[in-house]
């Protein structure tokens, strides 16, 4: 690394240290290294499917079967995946400053199997399911939603005998409020701000960096491309985020041992 990205990241570690708020908010991107395919990039899951046909009410309304099918390809697609370093370096900085958020838009789970315990999920968690007509929530693992899933059939709620869908949030549907209402107001109160691995146009969640700038923090995006938010980065790394965090956490680490010297 070049001694200018490593004076930003010595920099950056001096912001998080002392009595500091720190919200990070994270996208398909932080993932991605797990080998977790993202939404946007060439290789992204809307390349190869219209997110219309597969992430909204009306389609699972008009063919619950095909979306079904869609998410249940994509739990196989994640079922075996670990966290990386990138995941285990933001577990690593909710134990090294003092209040520390993170506020994913990612439904894989990584971030809690990475050992995460303040999590925000923003758009849901495709390891539960929940019942489309009765609204009961079923842990994948649980009893009472060990489904066999007859192909061709939609599974059944075991409560009503409703249609049961992944516990995701699909466009066109409200996040569920306590999460983005915490969000929001983590945002609004931190002193840096991390934007990670997301293209920030999924909004209300890519409102949050604004949110946190114009609330005055420091705003550190770790993006392999520059989004619609890079301009307003205060530091930007427009590089892997499994390599960066990792950084960042050795950074705060020596910065903290010097501050207790
Ligand atoms: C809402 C489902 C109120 C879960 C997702 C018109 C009508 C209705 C709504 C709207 C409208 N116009 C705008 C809206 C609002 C809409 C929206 O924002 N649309 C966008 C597309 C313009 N939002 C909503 O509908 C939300 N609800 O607003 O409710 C409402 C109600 C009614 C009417 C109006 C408003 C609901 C949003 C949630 C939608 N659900 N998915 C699932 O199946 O997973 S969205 C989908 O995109 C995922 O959830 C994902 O989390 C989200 C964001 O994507 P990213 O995570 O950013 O991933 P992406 O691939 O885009 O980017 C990855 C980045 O990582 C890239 O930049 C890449 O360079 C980088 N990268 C790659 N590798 C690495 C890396 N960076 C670092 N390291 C690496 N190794
Ligand atoms: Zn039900």
């Amino acid at each position: 690394m070049d001694r200018q990205a490593s004076d930003k990241i010595a920099a950056l570690a001096e912001q998080m240290l002392g009595e500091k708020r720190v919200c990070a908010l994270t996208g398909a991107g932080v993932s991605r290294e797990s080998g977790v395919p993202t939404f946007r990039d060439e290789d992204g899951l809307w390349k190869k499917f219209r997110p219309e046909e597969l992430a909204n009410v009306q389609a699972f309304l008009s063919n619950p079967v095909r979306v079904w099918e869609w998410y249940d390809w994509r739990r196989q697609l994640i079922a075996d995946v670990t966290p990386n370093p990138g995941h285990v370096a933001l577990a690593e900085l909710e134990q090294l400053v003092s209040h520390f958020v993170l506020i994913t838009q990612n439904v894989d789970n990584l971030h809690r199997q990475a050992g995460s315990r303040d999590v925000i999920e923003l758009h849901g968690n495709i390891r539960r399911n929940k019942c489309f007509d009765c609204n009961t929530v079923f842990q994948l693992e649980s009893q009472e939603s060990r489904l066999e899933f007859v192909p061709g059939e939609l599974p059944r709620c075991p409560a009503c005998g409703g249609r049961l869908r992944p516990d995701v949030v699909w466009f066109g549907e409200n996040l569920p409020a306590e999460a983005i209402d915490r969000a929001w107001s983590e945002a609004e109160r931190c002193d840096v701000f991390f934007s990670i691995g997301t293209s920030a146009i999924v909004y209300p969640a890519a409102a949050l960096p604004q949110v946190a700038k114009a609330a005055g923090a420091f705003l550190v995006e770790v993006n392999l491309k520059a989004t619609e938010l890079t301009p307003f980065a205060d530091v930007v790394f427009h590089e892997e985020s499994g390599h960066v965090l990792p950084l960042i956490v050795t950074a705060l680490k020596s910065a903290r041992r010097e501050a207790q010297a």
